[in-house]
Formats: C-alpha cells, structure tokens, sequence
C-alpha cells in the first residue's frame, strides 16, 4: 500500500457540494482508503481574477492502485462532476483533484509529474499539507514546514 496525498480545487457550481461529493467518491475507490482530510480553505484565485474564490483542501489516501490507476480514477471522478475537457490551465473549475505525492516517488511522464508541479509555492497546497501532515519531507528533502514559512497566506481563511 501506498500513501499518496490529493489535491482538492473547486470555484465552480457549489464547491462545498463538490468537495463533499469528490470525498465520498474517493472513499469508494477501490483498493483505497480516505485516511485524512485537511480543513476547506478559501483562497484567491490563482490566475486570471474575473473567477469566484476556490475552495482548496488536500486529502491524505492509503492505495493500493498504482500512480497512473490512481490518476485514471481521479479524471473519472473530475469528469462524472462536470469538469470540461475544454477547462484550460487557468480557467474556473467545478473539480480539480491532482496527485501531490505518491509515496517517495519522483515520475516525470506525458500524463504525470509527481511532486506536481508549483506544489511549492502555492499556499492553497501547502498550507492544507502541512495541516494533516506536520512532518512531511518531500522526495528531493525539502522539509514541509520549512516552505509554509515562506509561502505567504495571500488572504488565504478557513471555508467557513
Ligand atoms: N487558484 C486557487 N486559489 N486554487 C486552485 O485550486 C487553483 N487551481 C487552478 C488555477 C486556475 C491555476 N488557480 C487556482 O488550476
């Protein structure tokens, strides 16, 4: 089994339904375990800023699928939640769940780049990170807590 941990975005529709609703379809994945979910966050949008605020959170999982099964079945999920192939990579979405970290894995193919991408810098994946896992190393040995401390909040609160 392997700890992976999964980015959660939605801006579009009712995020909190969304979030909810991607939640329970992760629980019923198979070979797979929902073994933490951090707070909901509100964020600003990254990107263009004619978009509502994001609702950003990051969901610890035990899985026994393999990294591109694990992606397959979260683009089934985005996509059984309306999420349209025409969303380009700055555009409102109703779902964006993304691999963060699979185990100590570094993968650099087509369809996947784990760690993702700008998972650095971004206070809507690092602060929800750090929230449910304090002591976390990435695979290259940056240390979590270290890059919370420079990563500014950017107005960033709870959901609710
Ligand atoms: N901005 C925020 N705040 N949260 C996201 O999840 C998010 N996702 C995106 C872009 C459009 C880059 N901006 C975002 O894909």
């Amino acid at each position: 089994m392997s700890i992976c941990y999964i980015a959660l975005g939605s801006n579009l529709g009712n995020p909190l339904e969304q979030a909810n609703h991607a939640i329970t379809a992760l629980q019923q994945l198979p070979k797979t375990k929902v073994a933490d979910i951090s707070p909901f966050y509100r964020s600003k949008p990254l990107g263009p800023q004619d978009q509502n605020d994001y609702l950003n959170a990051v969901i610890k999982l035990i899985t026994g699928l393999s990294p591109i099964e694990l992606l397959d079945a979260l683009q089934a999920i985005e996509k059984s939640q309306g999420r349209m192939r025409k969303d380009n990579r700055w555009s409102a979405r109703t779902l964006d769940l993304d691999i963060l970290l699979y185990d100590n894995l570094i993968i650099n193919s087509e369809r996947l780049t784990i760690p993702h991408y700008h998972m650095k810098h971004r206070e809507f994946v690092l602060y929800p990170l750090f929230d449910i896992a304090p002591e976390l190393i990435l695979p290259d040995n940056d240390n979590l807590h270290d890059l919370v401390v420079k990563c500014p909040i950017n107005g960033m609160k709870q959901w609710n």
